[in-house]
């Protein structure tokens, strides 16, 4: 995240990490992924590009605040399954989502407690949330310098389709939120190693919903940068069907 902020530690409990396993790797951030159930994180389909689709490639890591510290609540988890969207369009980033199933004992992995807890899934038909709503992104990804070590945090608000419409014209699909600061002095932005991550929003009771994951951009904090987030709200019947959840 360029822009942002360190986060609270347990601030964002459904944040989680997709690593390389150092016996396949060195252990470094693919990707972010958000924590919807005990077994499952929602990511993009294009984490599994480019070190491919092999489960054991990988491992999961919730709880986490500063990467490079032992602390408290951060656990790490084989993976079980990854279920790419069959819609999934590599060239366009259509359907750019995946489920994570993580490895655990009889539907039991993350044990959930004050620092690692899911969040929500929108409805299917999510009431419209106001542009200027109360919207983030949180991520480890390119400060612009270099990953961030700390867990950063961002407000984006949503932005009127129109906006990504005109710039990224039909690559940008009804599968996708658009989102991002066009505001000087505030642009903060999703970056590289942020994918995947989610983009949350509150809503007016107060419960946290993964509206977006973090999917494309042309660029990050550029002038005018507008991010694309896969829209979650388009797929709960289909991660609700795979998931039970
Ligand atoms: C990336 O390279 C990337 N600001 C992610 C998000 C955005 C741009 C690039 C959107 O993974």
């Amino acid at each position: 995240i360029i822009g942002g902020k360190n986060s609270l530690r347990g601030g964002w409990p459904w944040q989680a990490a997709i690593r390389l396993r150092s016996a396949h790797g060195d252990g470094r951030l693919v990707c972010g992924a958000t924590l919807i159930g005990s077994c499952w994180t929602l990511t993009a389909a294009h984490c599994f590009k480019r070190y491919g689709n092999n489960t054991r490639s990988y491992m999961v890591r919730v709880g986490d605040y500063h990467t490079l510290v032992p602390e408290e609540y951060e656990e790490e988890f084989g993976i079980q399954q990854i279920i790419i969207h069959s819609n999934y369009n590599p060239t366009s980033n259509d359907n750019d989502l995946a489920l994570v199933q993580l490895l655990g004992w009889n539907g039991v992995c993350v044990k959930f407690n004050s620092h690692v807890s899911p969040a929500c899934l929108p409805l299917r038909r999510e009431p419209a949330l106001k542009v200027a709503s109360n919207c983030y992104i949180t991520g480890w990804g390119d400060t612009g310098r270099a990953y961030s070590k700390t867990l950063q945090q961002a407000p984006v608000p949503l932005l009127p389709r129109r906006l990504c419409e005109e710039r990224y014209a039909t690559q940008f699909t009804s599968r996708m939120l658009c989102a991002g600061n066009v505001e000087e002095d505030k642009r903060a932005d999703s970056c590289q190693g942020d994918s995947g991550g989610p983009l949350v929003c509150q809503r007016p009771e107060g419960s946290w919903v993964v509206y977006g994951v973090t999917s494309w951009g042309h660029g990050c904090r550029i002038q005018d940068s507008l991010g694309v987030y896969t829209k979650v709200s388009a797929f709960v019947t289909w991660i609700r069907r795979v998931t039970k959840l």
